[in-house]
């Protein structure tokens, strides 16, 4: 397996607003780190430093005005005198006239000012969630993110039977065409899903096994039927992102039929788990490639998730995974247990290869 990454994603750790506080976020450096280290202890790498993500690939899955948001979004913020607080953080969100919250677009006004707009006007349309801020190192983290998911694209396309995975960090699954929130800024896979069209995958197939569900790599695709996407998750009536996520989403217009929601109840265990995930497959069949977005926040010792999947149960679901006998490429999500976020996650690479 080939292994992109890296360490640009180390000044980033941004702050969020927990149960009332204000404080450093669960997403931080050392889980990569802690990722990193059982790599090269188990013989995967050595990591493969990733081409930069083009502009024209960020504006197309996302667009070019959020893009520059989140490139300027730390500068504005000092500009307004609030440096010290260490982090960006949006307080008034557009509410229920001209949203639409299903598919999560609201309607913007289309003369906004990146440079000249409020900076709080600005957070609160270009987000959707408060245990997410922007902070002087966030985009550079976030794009260095998103170039690990091109580039493992890119050597996917040009080597189909090789498997790779984009050790990235910020995640991305949350990350909305127009909105960060989740942890995420830029939808990796989504970029890794665009690219694999763009360098000719007719079909593609966005497969997500993190705790939370992925809203949006399902907004970004959801009216089209070239990618699949297909999520197992906790159910969204007790848990993030709470507003998207349940079963009756199943894509729109040309996209009907080609998203797949799978929640499951609080305390799931991985028998319950492997079953959503054998009915999954069977909606991926068929496609050309598949992005796996790869949390492990499924784990029975996560302090933010309710599942119960063991270590050995990250084994089991990548040789589960492996059964699927598509050109397979991971993007690195969730998994907050941080000492073990580095054995869960590469049980499942070594699962996929080996079991
Ligand atoms: C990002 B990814 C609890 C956490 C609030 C929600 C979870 C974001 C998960 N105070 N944040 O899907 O792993
Ligand atoms: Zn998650």
């Amino acid at each position: 397996m080939k292994i992109v990454a890296d360490d640009r994603h180390s000044a980033h750790w941004g702050k969020e607003l927990a149960n009332g506080v204000f404080g450093p976020s669960w997403e931080q450096p050392i889980r990569a780190d802690y990722v990193d280290a059982e790599l090269s202890d188990r013989g995967f790498g050595p990591p493969i430093a990733p081409a930069t993500v083009p502009d024209e690939l960020l504006g197309n899955v996302h667009s070019e005005r959020y893009v520059r948001f989140i490139d300027r979004a730390w500068e504005r913020w000092c500009e307004a005198g609030r440096e010290e607080s260490g982090a960006a953080l949006a307080y008034c969100w557009p509410t229920a006239p001209g949203s639409d919250t299903l598919s999560g677009r609201y309607a913007a006004p289309d003369a906004l000012d990146i440079d000249n707009d409020p900076i709080d006007l600005l957070l609160g349309l270009f987000s959707f969630a408060a245990d997410c801020s922007i902070t002087a190192h966030t985009a550079g983290a976030a794009r260095a993110a998103a170039s690990a998911a091109f580039t493992a694209a890119n050597i996917l396309s040009a080597t189909p039977d090789h498997p790779v995975f984009a050790r990235c960090r910020p995640p991305g699954h949350h990350a909305m065409r127009e909105s960060f929130g989740g942890y995420c800024y830029f939808s990796n896979a989504a970029i890794a899903a665009q690219r694999l069209r763009d360098l000719g995958a007719e079909r593609v197939a966005v497969l997500d096994v993190d705790y939370h569900h992925g809203n949006g790599t399902q907004q970004i695709f959801y009216d089209r039927a070239d990618v699949t996407f297909a999520s197992i998750h906790a159910d969204p009536r007790t848990d993030f992102p709470f507003y998207l996520g349940y079963a009756d989403e199943i894509g729109q217009g040309p996209g009907l039929g080609a998203n797949m929601n799978l929640p499951l109840p609080s305390g799931t265990v991985f028998s319950t788990w492997s079953a959503a995930l054998d009915r999954a497959l069977s909606t991926v069949a068929g496609a050309d490639a598949i992005v796996i977005s790869l949390g492990v926040d499924t784990f029975e010792n996560d302090p933010i998730s309710t599942f119960r999947l063991t270590s050995d149960n990250f084994l089991a679901m990548g040789a589960q995974l492996a059964t699927a006998g598509l050109p397979t490429m991971f993007v690195m999500e969730g998994g907050y247990a941080t000492e073990a976020i580095g054995v869960n996650m590469v049980n499942v690479l070594d699962g996929f290869m080996n079991g």
